[in-house]
């Protein structure tokens, strides 16, 4: 049987349909079949693990799976022996400390003395020598959220995405303890062909990942204008220009990276850019 690289990854939950949703993109289909606990790809040397998220950089430093997909939440507290080879975008979230709505917090010190509840001892831990808090930590399974309102703990220290179980609990958030997202993880001693289709799988996700930072501009310009535009569009070299059927104009295709992209297009129109088409791009290799 040949070699295939082992991936991990959530089995249900927030990372589950981005983590396929990747694989996929990367044209690796998954087989569907019987076994919910593993699958192969159709057309990739690939096994995929389907499996908890807190379960990943265990197995992954045992290297019953090569890779995987974890937050660095997950994989920060369990501080397992393993790499991280590529941050992945998605899944983002905070570590924050949260007190009740109505307390007078002033900084860290307001921890100083009282029992903070979490699921993420370590990091906590961690956080607490790194700011000379001497508090208590309440290692607790789930629903940290309900823990101030019960009288179990004086604060928090859970993940947030919008805010607004923090809010529906009468609280608030007052730290960041760690910024987290999903992340591509390796087992440090893996052998040359498995490294061979790592490096095959890190090219697709890298081009996935820049497609989905990029947008492809299509627009038309009166030549006299050209220069002025073409000096707005950074392009993956220069932008392309044709002639329109009309005299005087051209068309100008180019690459815009999301991150300036609102600022670049007001600009453009200003310099007298019109029809701006906008596409996103499925695969960009460079
Ligand atoms: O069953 P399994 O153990 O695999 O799943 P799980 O229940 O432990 O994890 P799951 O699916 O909830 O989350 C998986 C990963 O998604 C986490 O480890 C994070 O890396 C990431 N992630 C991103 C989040 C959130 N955003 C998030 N908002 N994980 C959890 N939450 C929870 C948070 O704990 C709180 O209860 O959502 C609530 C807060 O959300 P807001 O939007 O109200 O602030
Ligand atoms: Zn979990």
């Amino acid at each position: 049987m040949s070699t295939k690289l082992k991936i991990a990854i959530q089995k249900s939950g927030r990372l589950y349909d981005d983590s396929v949703k990747l694989l996929k993109d990367c044209g690796i289909g998954l087989k569907n079949g019987v076994n919910k606990l593993k699958t192969e790809a159709d057309n990739f040397p690939m096994e995929i693990y389907f499996l908890r998220d807190d379960d990943i950089p265990q197995y992954v430093e045992d290297a019953v799976a090569d890779i995987g997909i974890v937050g660095e939440n997950v994989l920060f507290e369990k501080n397992k022996k393993v790499e991280v080879v590529e941050v992945l975008g998605f899944g983002k979230c905070r570590l924050s400390v949260a007190v009740g709505r109505g307390e007078n917090y002033d900084g860290v010190g307001y921890l100083n003395g009282k029992r903070i509840a979490t699921t993420y001892p370590s990091l906590v831990r961690e956080f607490l020598r790194k700011n000379n808090v001497n508090a208590e930590i309440h290692e607790i399974s789930g629903s940290v959220e309900i823990a101030p309102g019960i009288g179990l703990a004086h604060a928090i220290v859970d993940l947030v995405s919008s805010g607004s179980t923090l809010f529906m609990n009468g609280l608030k958030e007052v730290e960041t303890v760690l910024s987290s997202q999903a992340v591509l993880v390796q087992n440090p001693a893996l052998d040359s062909p498995r490294r061979m289709i790592l490096e095959k799988f890190l090219f697709r996700v890298r081009s996935v990942k820049k497609a989905r930072n990029n947008k492809y501009i299509l627009l038309n310009a009166p030549n006299e204008k050209l220069s002025e535009i073409i000096a707005l569009l950074p392009g993956m070299k220069s932008p392309t220009v044709l002639p329109l059927a009309e005299a005087g104009w051209s068309s100008v295709h180019s690459v815009l990276n999301e991150d300036d992209f609102w600022d670049i297009i007001e600009r453009l129109k200003a310099a007298g850019a019109q029809g701006i088409l906008v596409v996103p791009i499925e695969k960009m290799v460079i």
